[in-house]
């Protein structure tokens, strides 16, 4: 979506425009709405989730303000504990479409949801949350809604088409998962695949999926900026499905949880 310098007026105070072409192109500012100015390098073209910005958008003043005063290696420490993660291989939707790059996604599938849910969710791909989920995922998550979260910010990652770019996987065997991360959380991994029978092009429901799940595991390792998701592939199917991943964490810590939508082919 190209926005201009003046399109920020419509949205959310404190959301920041970007200019239309690449992320590497000069930094962007705040919009006309915004009491802070001057330029934001580091926060803005960091390719991760900053939290703040469509709960509240003070925040993200504050944040800069923050940055502005205190200078872009504060903001590197002050930043992590928004931010999270989202499965890297097999690729989700959202981390798919972050790296097609946002503002001219390739795919036709990233281009569709960027359509409908416009260019920076994707900025935010680490991000696909629940703040309070504690263990509820399936019930405070409606059918139709489960890769957005039922978040309305993400609404295009839920768009049911048989063209999400896939990962192609083996049909059954040990795989290792690589859950992409901003910041290291206690909690409990879960991944879910669809059912034999499933249709791509209808909205996923949690009908759709195991009721258990194939792998689960409090605190896998760490390597290399993932967590290493050891699992037995569940077997049984061959084409094009979905793995669905719920990152619960723990309490008295957090009741926040986190959700991923990767496609898949068995071969
Ligand atoms: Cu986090």
């Amino acid at each position: 979506m190209n926005w201009g310098p003046e399109s920020g007026a419509g949205r959310p105070t404190g959301v920041m425009t970007r200019p239309a072409s690449a992320p590497e192109s000069p930094p962007p500012t705040f919009g006309p709405t915004s009491r802070v100015s001057g330029r934001l390098p580091w926060v803005w073209s960091r390719p991760l989730g900053r939290g703040a910005r469509d709960e509240a958008s003070r925040s993200a003043v504050k944040v800069a303000t923050l940055t502005a005063v205190l200078g872009a290696a504060s903001v590197f420490t002050a930043v992590p504990a928004l931010a999270h993660g989202s499965m890297g291989n097999p690729i989700s939707r959202i981390m798919q479409c972050f790296r097609e790059g946002p503002e001219n996604p390739q795919s036709a599938a990233c281009k569709a949801a960027v359509a409908v849910g416009d260019s920076w969710p994707p900025y935010d791909w680490d991000e696909v949350n629940i703040a309070d989920a504690s263990g509820r995922s399936r019930e405070i998550i409606p059918d139709g809604k489960l890769c957005s979260a039922g978040r309305d910010k993400y609404k295009g990652l839920d768009l049911a088409r048989d063209d999400w770019p896939a990962t192609t996987l083996p049909s059954s065997g040990l795989y290792t998962f690589q859950y992409q991360l901003t910041a290291a959380h206690e909690g409990t991994f879960e991944l879910y695949v669809t059912k034999p029978g499933y249709d791509p092009t209808k909205p996923l429901k949690w009908s759709d999926l195991e009721d258990t799940p194939f792998y689960r595991q409090d605190n896998p390792p760490i390597a290399g900026n993932a967590y290493q998701l050891q699992a037995n592939l569940p077997g049984g199917r061959t084409g094009r499905h979905l793995i669905y991943s719920i990152w619960q964490r723990h309490w008295p810590d957090s009741g926040e949880a986190f959700y991923s939508c990767s496609d898949v082919i068995f071969r």
